[in-house]
């Protein structure tokens, strides 16, 4: 059979989320490259195109959780909310994917099954689930930290009558869970915030929790007139804070070490972050070392603990909420969620004493006991950070497979490059900074767009990080991860909530503004030292 046809581009991006979006804004606007962009979503949205599930919201404050490439943007988009809905992000990405024509590059529904570097002619070919093949001298992954779901097998799962939904492949139509009896599987962020939202609606609510978690409030409400003034009163100013800062959430981070206090003092401080409210805030905003510090993070768990008994009417319901873990997982918040365990109509399943058995037609049996439902819901997360990139088959210089490559953990240089695989770039890749997303994508991007032009304008075929680069990138993330308590939990941020996922670090940890730095030193040593540009060491100039 005849080969298909071969369609070339310049640079082929995969992904239509935040980063997707602005890698084609950069790349086709910018550098005035052709663009061929994928999606498998029907549409643009990334993550907001497919988390539709009830109660979806940023937990980010909204001022910091969008573009900062155009002035102009920030000002004219009318935030309504601290934590805008799903729809609201969806509405703003389809706004900008308008604005900036980006539309054009996308083809929707469109899964790429595997990209294959060909030394010979220094060129990616690109092949998807339509059978299409696309030869392109740059990639641009921007696939997603939190993006391919993590759907666990029950036994009998099939037997189930009812509806059943993962959160974040939520059905696009209307699904109506008023008056139903839910079940809901996990209580990570997604799971809190469904259960917050229909436990006020469901005729009962059910939820099933294997790991309690340590949850603050978000304390919603309209954004602060004062600080949006402060904003734009200083727009590069607050640009500049955002990104120089230890997390990037766009909000003033401690430099505070809880061990300097006194009891009383850090019971304090504490509290009034709690009343602030904000999982980040409560994390970052009174002290600067509740992630390192095991006297700060007992102090910061000790307040939660007191909130949880206080608001939960049945002692032994409140028993099984309070984590005995320490808080080092993504810190969460959400409103009312707590109180959702006071409604009559709320019942929760410890799964830990109480196996989930298997799925039954009319429901769950955990333990001995048939719990009866109409709606079950997965909140049961994703496979991280890695999970995507090795969803699709990606094969670099000498036959080398990122399948192999990564088979005991994920390598990358600064989380956007990994070595043998050139001119192959990654949007918050793994090893990249752990930090709020949409400010990081836009200097990643930058730093890419940089990195390309650089290639182009040297008349280089190809750029990739040297291996020594990338064995100093990993040692640098493993000591600065192996000082803070991160690695002491189980969770999504080390891999261990997916059987047979290597349990490593995924993170560089060092804080944005270090993360900055080596991307800037990368800029002005004009992708010198930590890159080989056409497979050599770069020529001194
Ligand atoms: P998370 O944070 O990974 O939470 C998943 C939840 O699902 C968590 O409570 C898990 O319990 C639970 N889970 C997973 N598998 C099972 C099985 N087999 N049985 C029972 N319970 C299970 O995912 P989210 O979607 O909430 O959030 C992920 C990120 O997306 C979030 O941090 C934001 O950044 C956006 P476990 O703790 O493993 O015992």
């Amino acid at each position: 059979a005849a080969q298909p046809d071969v369609v070339e581009v310049d640079a082929v991006v995969i992904g239509g989320g935040f980063a997707g979006l602005y890698s084609v804004h950069v790349l086709s606007n910018k550098l005035g490259l052709d663009v061929q962009a994928f999606d498998n979503a029907g549409d643009v949205g990334g993550t907001w195109y497919w988390n539709r599930y009830p109660g979806a919201r940023s937990d980010t404050e909204v001022n910091a959780y969008c573009y900062f490439f155009d002035e102009k943007l920030y000002r004219e988009w009318k935030w309504s909310e601290r934590y805008p809905r799903q729809t609201e992000i969806l509405s703003y990405l389809n706004h900008v994917a308008d604005r900036y024509d980006l539309r054009k590059n996308y083809q929707f529904s469109t899964q790429v099954e595997s990209v294959v570097f060909d030394e010979e002619s220094s060129r990616w070919t690109v092949t998807t689930d339509k059978g299409q093949r696309f030869s392109a001298r740059f990639l641009i992954e921007a696939v997603g930290l939190l993006s391919a779901t993590n759907v666990p097998e029950f036994p009998g799962q099939e037997r189930f009558k009812g509806e059943m939904y993962h959160t974040a492949r939520w059905p696009h139509e209307q699904v109506d869970l008023a008056g139903k009896r839910v079940g809901v599987i996990g209580t990570g962020s997604s799971g809190i915030q469904v259960i917050s939202e229909l436990a006020p609606i469901a005729e009962h609510l059910t939820v099933f929790q294997r790991t309690p978690q340590w949850v603050v409030p978000s304390r919603h409400r309209p954004i602060d007139p004062d600080l949006l003034d402060r904003i734009h009163g200083d727009y590069a100013g607050y640009h500049r804070e955002v990104l120089y800062s230890t997390t990037a959430f766009g909000f003033p981070e401690s430099a505070i070490s809880a061990e300097s206090v006194d009891e009383a003092a850090r019971h304090d401080a504490f509290e009034k972050v709690y009343d602030d409210g904000g999982g980040f805030q409560y994390m970052f905003k009174a002290f600067n070392d509740v992630g390192t510090s095991l006297v700060a993070n007992k102090a910061a768990t000790d307040v939660i603990e007191k909130k949880i008994r206080e608001t939960v009417k049945d002692p032994a319901v409140a028993e099984l909420l309070v984590p005995t873990e320490l808080y080092a997982k993504r810190p969460l918040c959400c409103d009312n969620y707590y109180e959702s365990y006071n409604y009559p109509t709320t019942t929760l399943v410890d799964v830990k004493a109480n196996p989930i058995v298997e799925f039954t037609e009319k429901g769950i049996r955990a333990g001995d006991t048939e719990y009866e439902l109409d709606v079950i819901v997965l909140a049961t997360g994703f496979d991280a950070v890695s999970g995507n990139q090795l969803r699709i088959f990606q094969q670099g210089r000498q036959g080398l497979s990122l399948q192999d490559k990564w088979r005991d953990r994920p390598y990358t240089y600064l989380g956007t490059m990994t070595a043998g695989f050139p001119n192959l770039y990654m949007v918050y890749g793994p090893m990249g900074p752990f930090t709020n997303q949409p400010p990081v994508h836009e200097a990643q991007v930058n730093w890419i767009g940089d990195a390309i032009q650089h290639t182009l304008e040297i008349g280089a075929r190809t750029l990739e990080p040297t291996q020594k680069a990338e064995d100093d990138w990993m040692e640098l993330c493993d000591e600065g991860a192996a000082q803070t308590l991160f690695p002491r939990v189980n969770s999504w941020i080390n891999g261990a909530n997916i059987p047979g996922k290597p349990v490593v670090n995924y993170f560089y940890m060092g804080g944005n503004a270090a993360y900055m730095d080596f991307m800037d030193a990368d800029r002005a040593s004009r992708f010198g030292d930590h890159f080989l540009t056409d497979g050599e060491p770069a020529k001194v100039e």
